[in-house]
Formats: C-alpha cells, structure tokens, sequence
C-alpha cells in the first residue's frame, strides 16, 4: 500500500501530542485514523506508552487494534463508564467553524457516539478535506433503520434533497452497517446551516444517526501532501 503523507502526518501526531499513558481512547475508522492506530501501537510495543484501552467504532477498527496488539474494551466496562480521556477519528470534510461530515466508511453512528463520550475529540485528516460549507460536495450519509429507509427517503426528497441508497461492492445490494442497518447519503445541492440541519435530521423516525458532527469543539490536525503537518 502506498503511503499518504498527509494522512500519515496527521495520524502520527495525533498520537504524539495527545496520547498519555493510561488513557482510555475512543479510535475511529478509516485510512487516518489506521495510521494514528499505527502509531499507537508502535509506541505500545516499544513501552514508550502503557495501559491504554481503546473503544473501537467499527469491526474494522476492532480487527486493526488486535492485529496490532492494541488492548481493546467497550463502553461498559467499568474502567470506563461512557467516558473517554480522548477520541481520534477523521472526517470527511470540515468546515472553517470545525463542523464535520462523516460517516464515508459507514461507521458514523458508533463514531458519533464515541465521539460524544469523549472528554476531548482530535480530527485527523489530508488537507482535502477543507471545505467551505458542507453538504455540497460530499454527499451526508445517514444511517437508516431498514424498514423505514422509503419514509426517510420521501421526508428529504420534500427538503429539495438527493438520496440514495449506498450500495455494496463485493455484495449485490444495499450495503448493511456493523449494526445491521442501511446507508443513505444526500446531496443538499444548497450550503446548510450545519448544526441546525444535524438537529432536524434527528427528528425523523427511523433516521437513526446523522454523518453531522457539530458543536464538538474538535481539535484539527491536518497534513499535507508534502508531509507537512499543523494544527488548525
Ligand atoms: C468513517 O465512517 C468515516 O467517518 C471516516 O472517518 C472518514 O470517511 C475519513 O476517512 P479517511 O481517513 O479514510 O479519509
């Protein structure tokens, strides 16, 4: 696989800045955060950080921290008890008031839920990822109780919104998420007001979690294609 200095920076200094021995980490998913697990683990193997424990959000985040060596838990445990020291995940875009889009891998509904959990929520990421408002662009994913996915559908297509329903590769079909249900990603084709459309969307039955991350207050590490790596 080749490397991507921009992520790879990100992920990296996240680790490095942040991370204290005996945290309790929530860590998300996709090609970002893999290299901040990367690191992580590293860092563990070599003793230069102990007693960590990690919340994975997705089953492929759970199968990387084993593959590494990263001790694993969930929410309930009681070292634990909903809280987290630090969560590290990356986005999808990001707007300049630090609102995210996510949820391209799929996993937006437990990484809301960690993420929420955290005391503090650093966000990884190319400097790609940079917009000026959301929704636009990338389409906002949503996941979907099976059953209600038409009713869904209907409430945003009277917004003027564009739904579809994600498909699968390697598999005929809609694709189901680690928590058996669909996906549906919108195009608004009008900027949205982030944190006021996060609510809204909340409201629908059956919209079981929105790919709108607001109000969070998140830390930015951004990199470079050069490998250059700040903070925003
Ligand atoms: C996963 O569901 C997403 O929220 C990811 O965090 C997001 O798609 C970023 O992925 P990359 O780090 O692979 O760009």
């Amino acid at each position: 696989m080749s490397i991507n200095p921009g992520k790879q920076g990100a992920g990296w200094e996240a680790v490095d800045r942040y991370v204290k021995s005996g945290m309790k980490l929530g860590m998300g998913t996709g090609s970002t955060t893999f290299y901040a697990l990367e690191r992580l683990g590293e860092k563990l193997a070599k003793g230069e950080l102990k007693d960590i424990l990690v919340v994975p959000t997705s089953v492929e985040t759970h199968l990387e921290c084993q593959r590494l060596g990263i001790p694993l838990t969930d929410l309930g445990d009681p070292k634990i008890r909903g809280v987290l020291d630090l969560a590290i995940d990356g986005a999808d875009e990001i707007d300049p008031q630090g609102n995210l889009i996510k949820g391209g891998g799929g996993a937006l509904l437990q990484e809301k839920v960690v993420a929420h959990s955290a005391l503090k929520f650093v966000v990884v990421a190319d400097d790609s990822k940079k917009v000026e408002h959301l929704g636009t662009g990338f389409p906002l994913p949503l996941e979907v109780l099976s059953f209600a996915w038409p009713r869904v559908q209907k409430a945003l297509e009277d917004w003027g919104a564009e739904l579809r329903l994600r498909q699968g590769t390697g598999k005929r079909g809609p694709v189901v998420t680690d928590n058996g249900n669909y996906l549906m990603d919108v195009l608004f084709h009008q900027p949205i007001d982030p944190p006021e459309m996060e609510s809204r969307l909340s409201l629908i039955p059956g919209l079981l979690e929105n790919g709108l991350f607001t109000g969070l207050n998140p830390i930015i590490i951004l990199g470079d294609s050069q490998g250059k790596v700040w903070e925003e």
